[in-house]
């Protein structure tokens, strides 16, 4: 009974390691790259793993995604794709994306990257934006988290529009689903939040159609993954005032290159993947409830769809 643990930097690792071993004590628990009797290995916690990390594991039951999204464990070209992939959520993800997405939203609705512009200029200028009852704000997404955040905005008085695949219904929302709303949708999102998982259907769906769609001047905020993102068709649409700002917390490559156009644009903010992140010890705690209710069960409400890649 043995778990290996694969996540970026060794001090993360062994945090990790160190958290769910006090939860879990009958199994070992090892960094994939130690993982003695890889026989014995039946669940490996991973965060954007290397390609071909589960090939040594003859007898894995379950690869825990440690995040909501399961795109870095597709992203394996090695992957045995029999192998079902539990994501980690919870209130934590949840509570932190809201208030990542209240706080952006609201930056943007008040223009704040002006003020912030005119207070290191000295200029007492004073904007005046409609109320959030005017302001038409949409959530692409409306899993777990885009639902989430779409309530909140809409509770902090936002007019709240939210997209997804399928038709949802959401209290105080007004939803569009599928290709044939997308357009009706995005016509009135001044501020447009992505929260989407990245899949094919959905890798640079940010692109300089979609913003040409949207009322002039909106601004976007992207939570979801980098590659949702054309960055030069930002850059384009930044330029031509098509869009009046963007906030990315999400990038192609990660950390962003020192070199990266975005980091020094006047009208981009970068945050670095922070709008929602898990912790080792409360997220241990979401890790082991799952997997041992995977070896009792044989299933967990939190299993992605590896056919529908989120
Ligand atoms: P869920 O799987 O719960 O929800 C995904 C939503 O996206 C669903 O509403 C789904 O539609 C919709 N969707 C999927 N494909 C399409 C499509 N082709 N067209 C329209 N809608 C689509 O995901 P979560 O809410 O848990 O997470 C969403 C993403 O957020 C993650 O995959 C991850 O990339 C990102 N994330 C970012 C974080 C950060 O810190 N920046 C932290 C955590 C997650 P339907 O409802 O019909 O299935
Ligand atoms: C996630 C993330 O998918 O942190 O949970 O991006």
């Amino acid at each position: 009974m043995s778990i290996v643990v694969s996540i970026p930097g060794v001090d993360k690792t062994n945090w990790w390691i160190e958290q769910l071993q006090a939860l879990m004590p009958s199994w070992t628990i090892r960094s994939i790259d130690d993982p003695g009797d890889a026989d014995a290995v039946t669940y490996a916690v991973v965060w954007k793993p290397a390609d071909g990390a589960f090939l040594p594991f003859a007898n894995l039951k379950a690869i825990v995604s440690l995040g909501a999204g399961i795109d870095h464990v597709l992203a394996d070209t090695k992957l045995p794709r029999q192998i079902p992939i539990i994501r980690t959520v919870g209130t934590d993800l949840t509570q932190r994306m809201r208030e990542y997405v209240a706080l952006h939203v609201l930056s943007h609705h008040r223009d704040m990257p002006t003020i912030s512009a005119n207070q290191r200029a000295r200029q007492w200028k004073q904007l005046v934006v409609p109320p959030a009852t005017d302001r038409p704000v949409g959530v692409m997404g409306l899993g777990n988290l885009g639902s989430a955040a779409a309530s909140t905005l809409s509770a902090l008085g936002f007019e709240t529009l939210g997209w997804s695949r399928t038709q949802r219904e959401i209290e105080g929302i007004t939803t569009f689903a599928g290709d044939a709303e997308f357009a009706a949708f995005l016509g009135r999102c001044e501020i447009l939040v992505c929260l989407l998982p990245l899949t094919d259907a959905t890798t640079g769906i940010l692109n300089a159609e979609l913003f040409a769609k949207l009322p002039k001047g909106a601004s976007v905020i992207n939570v979801g993954r980098g590659p949702h993102l054309v960055d030069d068709d930002l850059l384009a649409a930044l330029d031509s005032s098509q869009l009046s700002h963007a906030t990315l917390d999400v990038f192609h490559v990660e950390p962003l290159p020192s070199e990266h156009p975005f980091w020094s644009h006047p009208r981009i903010t970068v945050t670095p993947h922070i709008a929602s992140l898990i912790d080792a010890p409360t997220g241990s705690r979401i890790v082991a409830a799952n997997i041992e209710r995977f070896e009792r069960e044989g299933n967990v409400p939190d299993l992605a769809d590896a056919e529908r890649g989120y």
